[in-house]
């Protein structure tokens, strides 16, 4: 019988990435740590990769909660995160198939890695543990739950964008989504647009059907598809920028500074951000203050080519834009590669007078809300947010929407947004601030685990059939 009573037990996430040490503060980490904190209960992530991977847990901490760890082999590391999550989804999932290299032997990997994590969990799983999936690293743990005969409720959440259904097309294990998704009771997302982009792709499906409230049934499993926006610990993020370390910038009298925060991705625009300013310096009126723009923009996975390309390529763009406008007094773009503190990188956002914040595809970014809760309320900057950001959805009253592919339209976006009046300023910035706040990282958490734990229970028997 299906059991509607809301359930108590314990927390599980699965994430790939768990702190080894101390938490660090911002940040999906920062924020299963906060869910795990207020409930209690279990976080397992990836080990650092040894030469042999063992099944079951190694447990690396406990206090309000106990973190354990999964061991992978450096084989199963390449396969699984490098290859299939990196390489594959990543890429397919934010619009990009003409850089997907699909190899069977990281596909298996990836199974390998998702079975192993599925192992473990139902070896720990008490009847009402509620189980929390984070992100395309286990879009088969579920799937693999079930059929150990595990029938606790599971959730997904999804950080990145799903794609359009010509996209998913792309992805050689298509016809085995429905049945990954449908293996979970609650399936989140980002968007709203990415909840119609998933829809979509599920309609293609011929077993699955969608029920009269809106829930979606296959083979006898109930389960929704839901938008739930991310959000941001704001309090802490505004106290950390307020009590920000002083950096002396070295910038003109009244220099505009424009400000960019981004992992080092393709995903992020920052190619086409770095134009788009090239374009507004071009048409800047001569002899008004000359703007600064800082990009932050640590690497990340370096072993795979297209962060290396990507790389490559801004390093030449920003080379190449600093050697046509740059005086002895003056670099327009300062391009800094390593991982900056987190006070200073909130100290930076407070003083900032532009937020550039332009991927060309993101499931949220964050960045566009800790901007916002560091901004000071009585002279607060401008965001150029791109209508590519999931952010966009909740944002678009507030920021300047841009088209990132569009120079001449971004340019003009960055001049109107150096130039705005102290009162256009304010109100938007009063608009986007109430959300952040409002909808902040606590609400996200707790509209999720609240809908996770009210989803009916399937029956067991219809689960294997
Ligand atoms: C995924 C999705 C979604 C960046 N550089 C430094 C630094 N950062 C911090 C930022 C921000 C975080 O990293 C990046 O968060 P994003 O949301 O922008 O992006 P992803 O890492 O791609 O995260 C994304 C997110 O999951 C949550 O669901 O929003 O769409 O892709 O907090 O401030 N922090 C420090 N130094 C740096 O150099 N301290």
């Amino acid at each position: 019988m299906p059991d509607d009573e809301p359930h108590q037990g314990r927390l599980i996430v699965v994430s790939n990435r768990i702190p080894k040490g101390d938490v660090p503060a911002g940040g999906l980490v920062f924020a299963i740590h906060e869910a795990l904190t207020g409930a209690g209960g279990i976080w397992i992530g990836a080990a650092d990769p040894t030469d042999q991977a063992e099944d079951g847990l190694t447990k690396i901490g406990s206090g309000d909660y106990e973190r354990f760890t999964f061991s992978i082999n450096h084989e199963e590391h390449r396969g699984y995160y490098l290859g299939y999550a990196n390489s594959v989804l990543w890429p397919l999932f934010h619009h990009r198939p003409d850089l997907l290299e699909f190899h069977q032997g990281d596909f298996d990997a990836y199974v390998a890695v998702n079975r192993r994590v599925a192992r473990a969990i139902a070896e720990i799983a008490e009847p009402d543990d509620l189980i929390w999936v984070q992100d395309y690293h286990f879009l088969m743990v579920a799937h693999e739950l079930r059929s150990l005969g595990v029938t606790n409720r599971i959730g997904l959440f999804l950080h990145i964008p799903f794609p359009n259904p010509n996209d998913v097309m792309a992805l050689p294990q298509v016809a085995m989504m429905p049945a990954w998704m449908a293996a979970h009771d609650v399936v989140g997302l980002q968007t709203r647009r990415d909840v119609i982009s998933m829809v979509e792709a599920m309609r293609h499906d011929t077993k699955t059907q969608v029920l009269n409230d809106g829930t979606w049934i296959r083979e006898g499993r109930v389960f929704s598809i839901l938008n739930f926006p991310i959000g941001i610990d704001a309090e802490s993020f505004a106290e950390a920028a307020r009590a920000a370390p002083e950096v002396e910038l070295q910038l003109a009298p009244k220099a505009p500074l424009l400000l960019g925060v981004d992992r080092l991705d393709y995903s992020k625009g920052l190619v086409h951000r770095f134009e788009a300013f090239d374009a507004y310096l071009d048409m800047r009126e001569q002899g008004s203050p000359r703007p600064t723009f800082i990009q932050i923009a640590p690497g990340s996975r370096e072993d795979v080519e297209a962060y290396r390309d990507i790389r490559e390529k801004l390093e030449r763009t920003a080379g190449s834009i600093n050697g046509a406008h740059a005086d002895l007094d003056w670099t327009p773009i300062r391009y800094i590669r390593r991982h900056v503190d987190r006070e200073v990188v909130a100290g930076l956002l407070r003083r900032a007078d532009v937020a550039l914040v332009t991927p060309l595809a993101d499931g949220m970014n964050l960045v566009a809300k800790e901007f916002i809760a560091a901004q000071d309320p009585e002279d607060p900057g401008v965001l150029i947010l791109s209508h590519f950001a999931g952010a966009a959805e909740q944002m678009e009253s507030g920021a300047l929407l841009v088209n990132p592919f569009d120079r001449t339209s971004f340019a003009r976006a960055i001049s109107d947004a150096i130039h705005m009046p102290l009162e256009e300023r304010k109100e938007r910035h009063a608009i986007l601030r109430e959300g952040v706040f409002r909808e902040d990282i606590k609400w996200w958490t707790d509209s999720y685990l609240d809908r996770l734990r009210r989803a009916p229970r399937s029956f067991d028997s219809q689960l294997r059939a």
